[in-house]
């Protein structure tokens, strides 16, 4: 796809439900008894192949675009798949999955695609493990396919070495099976919408400082989920009103929740012009209306425990940081090297494709700012936030851009493309 457009970004916008969220309220209902209505899901791929898993294991869910009713059977209703359950692209769904099916009475194998057989399984087979499950990988390279047979599970209290939500959600869900409590203590807090629906669903689940526990065997309870819209989605619209001068854009209803908004608060210490409206709670979740405008910005630092807040925004933020004055300096940052693509090395190589000055480094980049960057072929290794961070860069460099295997974004955001064009008009 060739992008070409430069027009100021104006009017508003509606961003597609929150991607987490949306996982989650499939995989919590299907646990639950009754059934669970879920409005403004994410129709993203990833999504679609939670909802796939659990219909095959018997759950029922009839989906109509962004509305889908789960009627679930409780936490020891799901029945064994006939065949190896398929993730597609989505790591959330292997790591989550593994830890429910690890507390099944029966065997089960899941697998995804290529990228996904890539990504690092251990930080979950570890865990589990620990908590005597049987789960292996399958190549015997720590990736997908991972097979699982019954056990009897114990409660652990597990100090992991990574900031993970998955890692930290996987546990606490086997934890639901366990024969006491489980913990999980993070070295710093990531995303909570587990611990916040867990409990919305009737689950016993405390958070205290880095540490998260549950309790075994609650009664968990469908309920009414309206998922607010991605912040992860949001950050493009966001980042491109404020680079391309002229701009002013409302981004509705979106979810603001402590753990995901360091977007926010770095794009604010680069001296962007955003005001938050309308704060209200969503269900267990804040969110607010976005007012972003064009911003004159500058370099900053972004390390320690913002990361885990801000870590899928990464790429986008590189790309601001590539058009602001001075420097900025990513660091902490490790684990954006497993995720759909390693986003260092990916970004670094597609953002010197433009003109970037760009120093990759083991945890992070050292970004160079305030050049003026050109039009380039990106090639984003099939990983949608990149994909969706170029056209961001296409509008603010000079010249033609054109995005390898653009379609990658209907993993995230089928409609991105469409939604960045209706704001140009
Ligand atoms: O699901 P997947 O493929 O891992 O998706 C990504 C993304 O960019 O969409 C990461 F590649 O988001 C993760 C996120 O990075 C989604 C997630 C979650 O829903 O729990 C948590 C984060 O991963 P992690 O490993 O830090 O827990």
């Amino acid at each position: 796809m060739i992008l070409n457009y430069k027009a100021p970004l104006r009017g508003t916008l509606a961003v597609p439900g929150d991607k987490s969220i949306s996982h989650r309220s499939v995989m919590f209902g299907a646990l639950a008894q009754g059934t669970t209505e879920v409005s403004n899901f994410l129709t993203g791929a990833d999504c679609l192949s939670t909802i796939s898993c659990f219909r095959q294991m018997g759950i029922g869910i009839e989906q109509s675009g962004s509305s889908v009713r789960i009627h679930g059977k409780g936490l020891h209703g799901l029945q064994q798949p006939q065949q190896m359950l398929d993730a597609g692209n989505s790591g959330t769904t292997v790591r989550l999955l593994s830890g429910i099916l690890a507390g099944q009475a029966f065997d089960s194998a899941i697998t995804g695609d290529a990228s996904i057989q890539k990504r690092p399984m251990k930080r979950v087979l570890t865990p589990l493990t620990q908590m005597n499950a049987q789960i292996s990988s399958l190549s015997g390279n720590d990736c997908a396919p991972l097979v699982i047979s019954h056990s009897s599970l114990r409660g652990i209290h597990y100090v992991s070495p990574v900031a993970s939500a998955q890692v930290k959600s996987c546990v606490l869900l086997a934890g639901l099976y366990a024969d006491g409590s489980t913990s999980v203590t993070e070295p710093t807090v990531s995303r909570n919408h587990s611990e916040l629906m867990l409990r919305y669903f009737g689950a016993e689940v405390t958070s205290e400082g880095t540490t998260a526990t549950i309790q075994p065997q609650p009664h968990l309870t469908g309920q009414k989920i309206e998922v607010p819209g991605d912040i992860s989605s949001a950050a493009y619209f966001l980042a491109a009103a404020l680079l391309v001068s002229g701009s002013e854009v409302l981004l509705t209803n979106v979810g603001i929740n402590p753990t995901r908004d360091g977007m926010l608060r770095v794009c604010q210490a680069m001296g962007a012009n955003i005001s938050l409206q309308n704060v209200r709670l969503d269900g267990a979740e804040p969110c607010a209306d976005l007012l972003v405008s064009s911003s004159s910005l500058h370099g900053t630092e972004i390390g320690g425990a913002l990361i885990p807040t801000l870590i899928d925004e990464l790429p986008v933020l590189a790309v601001l940081a590539a058009f602001a004055d001075g420097e900025t300096v990513i660091r902490d940052a490790a684990e954006l090297k497993v995720k759909e693509s390693d986003r260092i090395a990916v970004m670094a190589e597609n953002l010197t494709r433009m003109g970037a000055d760009v120093t990759a480094t083991e945890d992070g980049m050292i970004i160079r700012g305030g050049r003026s960057l050109h039009g380039a072929v990106i090639d984003p290794h099939l990983d949608h936030r990149i994909a969706m961070s170029f056209a961001v860069a296409a509008l603010a460099a000079e010249g033609e851009t054109e995005i390898l295997q653009e379609d990658c974004v209907r993993i995230s955001y089928p409609g991105f493309y469409k939604d960045l064009e209706s704001l140009m008009r």
